[in-house]
């Protein structure tokens, strides 16, 4: 099998340096320095034991270079690029190749269908935990299932799908399929729903979440929520079941830094707009107030454009006084 990995972030690299060894895979990314340092020297790869190895990959940033025809193509992209990645696929995907993106958020598989066509999208969801450490260098963080769904309508996905969870599973990568593609990404968005913003808001590892009441009263609001809003839509999943689900993820990936807050401190955009954002305008749509999603997805914003004024520290000389066109009166 003929696999192409857009992104090579975390995840993008994880799944390219395990499934190398097995079939034929190539990392597209749009950083320069990425691919070249994967194309140079490989991914390295810190396993949960600590040990490192390192797997040739090669990696590209130019479409043209592709000289050949994927028959998968993993999207592992953050979602504000699905589109350009979509496009990517189009151009390089096999007439028969499928497209299965495994990223987080809501209406990823609906932007990469109008692209590549929708009986050509699948999606999946990943438990699997990784950090970029450098360029080209990633450590496994924790194992988590994999599960593949073909897209509504598309049932005849499945025998790609099962030969693609073969292949995982035999790199090491525990993977099962489900028909039920809404209530896979629904359970997915609702742990990134109670965990992401918060966590980037409050500059905390995963596992404060669960530490306070305070917070645990915020994340238990956004997910109820968004538990609202997919009821409204016909999705059916278990309040109680959700609601533990986000707990226990806090408290298996308690150190780690949600991929939310990692973009916050690199100073980039997040996915607000396809997690909290999306329950906000899927709520819009299905007359269900979510005024807590609202709320977060607001603040993230004010955090994205306000990053360049962030102050990290009391200066020494104490807080400097107002000046004039800063300073508020209040006139009667
Ligand atoms: O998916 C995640 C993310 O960080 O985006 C969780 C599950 C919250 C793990 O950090």
């Amino acid at each position: 099998m003929e696999i192409l990995i857009i992104g090579a972030g975390a995840m993008g690299g994880l799944f390219a340096a395990l499934l190398a060894p097995l079939t034929r895979v190539c990392l597209f990314t749009t950083n320069g320095l990425h691919a070249d340092t994967i194309t140079a020297h490989g991914i390295l790869l810190t396993d949960l034991e600590g040990k490192t190895s390192t797997t040739p990959v090669r990696a590209l940033t130019r479409p043209e270079h592709y000289r050949t025809q994927a028959d998968l193509v993993l999207i592992c992209t953050k979602a504000g690029a699905t589109d350009a990645a979509a496009r990517t696929a189009q151009t390089l995907l096999a007439a028969d190749g499928l497209v299965l993106t495994l990223q987080n958020g809501l209406g990823n598989l609906e932007r990469i269908g109008a692209v590549v066509g929708p009986a050509r999208a699948a999606a999946g969801t990943t438990a699997q935990a990784a950090t970029l450490l450098a360029p080209g260098h990633v450590r496994h963080a924790g194992r988590g299932p994999t599960v593949l769904a073909p897209a509504q309508g598309f049932p005849d996905q499945l025998s790609r799908l099962e030969g693609i969870a073969e292949l995982f599973n035999r790199a090491g990568l525990a993977t099962s399929i489900t028909g039920d593609i809404d209530a896979l990404l629904w359970s997915k968005l609702i742990v990134n729903v109670g965990i992401n913003a918060l966590t980037a808001l409050l500059r905390v590892p995963n596992g404060s979440l669960i530490q306070s009441t305070e917070c645990l009263g915020l994340m238990r609001d956004a997910v109820e929520e968004a538990l609202d809003v997919a009821r409204a839509l016909g999705i059916a999943l278990d309040r109680g079941v959700q609601q533990e689900r986000v707990r226990q993820v806090c408290d298996q990936t308690r150190h780690n830094h949600a991929s939310m807050l990692q973009d916050i401190l690199r100073g980039r955009t997040t996915e607000i707009d396809a997690i909290n954002g999306a329950v906000v305008a899927k709520g819009r749509e299905t007359g269900t107030p979510t005024p807590v999603n609202l709320l977060l997805t607001r603040l993230i914003k004010a955090l994205e454009a306000t990053a360049a004024q962030r102050i990290a520290t009391l200066s020494p000389a104490g807080t400097p006084p107002l000046s004039k066109e800063t300073s508020c009166s209040t006139k009667s």
